[in-house]
């Protein structure tokens, strides 16, 4: 096994360098011979520190977790791997490729658009690439110590940026309305996201913008701050499990209001997002992935991290902008598939009432994307299922964004 796992890393080493399929060696047996596969995978562990291989073999194999799990894995190795595991429903058997058992060994094919799991991704700050492990910016950025700043949260799907310069248009508005100078232009931050995508070699990715106010001195004055730090992130998000856009998601209103427009923006997509933050606790503390956050005059105002519709009689429906919410890009996308489908649409000031007794209920964001809601406060909306509409829009939602 040892002579087979060198033989392999001198054909194929799994490098940055490597074109296509990196061949990634682990060995996999039958249940009852578990013990010696262990010893098989910590010792590839530790040739490569990459730990796809064990859970390469999960998917594959399921009787192999046991060795994942029980695995003696240093902690940096351990934490990678919980990270992989995180996404392994995502990687999943569609990504290992190939793989050729022998008698006491399989070898995997980690097709090359997987590579950024084992090799260390980049993130860009100001213009320049650095691996994730040290891309750090200063404990004195304001954007840590005061959630001085403005982001961006935005998905690309086959390689293409969507709607990318909607994102940056409220980029830059978010910047000017606090008074922050973002020091490249639009095109510049357009290119060095699509630079950040192609070193890391992503192509359905979400992607995070952070512009901070910068390092400054202790105190508030952002007059003190040098220069704004632009950090660009390219990596994957998972919001929600995929069941719960089979099945729908429940949500609960929670006791924490959305922040007062005259006090902050919501319009304003800070770095300052304890608001939310507070209400999806308490969504978390209820069973739920989501919350519904109400404004100061107690009507709809949007979940924490994504808008909310609701179909009532064959209307869609959603709270104006002046309900105290963000301007969702993924709610103006549904908007416009809406007219495009023939679907009746309106801004509709809504209260917590319209959306128990509503047909269909959904939420939208770059994150999240379309996902129905078929629980309120212990509400079953409709019939308890995604709706007509709802699994409409979704659908013309997913071939827009695959430019079918
Ligand atoms: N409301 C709020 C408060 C949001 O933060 C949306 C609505 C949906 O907007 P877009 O433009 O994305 O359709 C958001 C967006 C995250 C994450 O990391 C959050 C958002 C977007 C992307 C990632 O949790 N929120």
């Amino acid at each position: 096994m040892e002579s087979w796992l060198t033989q392999l890393s001198e054909e194929h080493p799994p490098t940055l360098a490597s074109q296509g399929p990196i061949a990634l060696g682990t060995a996999a047996r039958m249940p009852e011979q578990q013990f010696s596969v262990r010893a098989r995978v910590s010792e590839a562990l530790s040739w490569r520190r990459g730990a796809i291989l064990t859970l390469a073999s999960v998917d594959c194999f399921p009787a192999a977790t046991q060795f994942c799990r029980h695995c003696d894995l240093d902690g940096l190795t351990a934490e990678k791997n919980r990270a992989i595991a995180g996404k392994c429903s995502e990687l999943a058997v569609p990504s290992v490729t190939s793989y050729t058992a022998a008698s006491d060994a399989a070898i995997f094919v980690i097709p090359s658009h997987r590579k950024h799991l084992i090799m260390s991704l980049k993130v860009s700050i100001n213009g320049q690439l650095f691996d994730k492990e040290d891309a750090k910016i200063s404990v004195y950025d304001h954007g840590l110590l005061y959630g001085d700043g403005v982001f961006e949260g935005m998905r690309s799907y086959s390689g293409r940026v969507f709607k990318l310069d909607e994102h940056l248009d409220r980029l830059y508005e978010s910047a000017q309305a606090i008074g922050l100078r973002i020091p490249i232009d639009k095109p510049t931050m357009a290119e060095q996201v699509r630079s950040t995508l192609e070193v890391n070699q992503l192509s359905d990715a979400y992607i995070r913008l952070v512009v901070t106010r910068g390092s400054g001195s202790l105190g508030l004055d952002p007059n003190r701050c040098s220069h704004p730090q632009v950090i660009i992130i390219t990596d994957h998000i998972s919001l929600y499990p995929p069941e719960r856009y089979r099945d729908g998601m429940e949500i609960v209103t929670a006791s924490t209001m959305r922040n007062h427009a005259a006090a902050l923006s919501p319009r304003i997509k800070s770095l300052n997002y304890l608001n939310n933050i507070l209400a999806k606790m308490e969504g978390l503390r209820a069973g739920c992935d989501e919350a519904l956050m109400l404004n100061h005059k107690g009507e709809v105002a949007e979940c924490t991290g994504d808008n909310i519709f609701i179909v009532k009689h064959g209307m869609l429906l959603t709270p104006p902008t002046d309900a105290g919410i963000l301007e969702g890009i993924t709610r103006n996308t549904v908007i416009e598939l809406a007219a495009a489908e023939g679907i009746p649409f309106a801004e509709k000031t809504l209260v917590r009432h319209d959306v128990y007794v509503a047909d269909e209920c959904f939420l939208t964001g770059s994150a999240a994307e379309v996902i129905s809601v078929t629980k309120v406060d212990n509400r079953t909306i409709g019939d308890g299922k995604p709706g007509k509409i709802t699994l409409q829009l979704s659908e013309a939602f997913k071939r827009l964004v695959h430019g079918k």
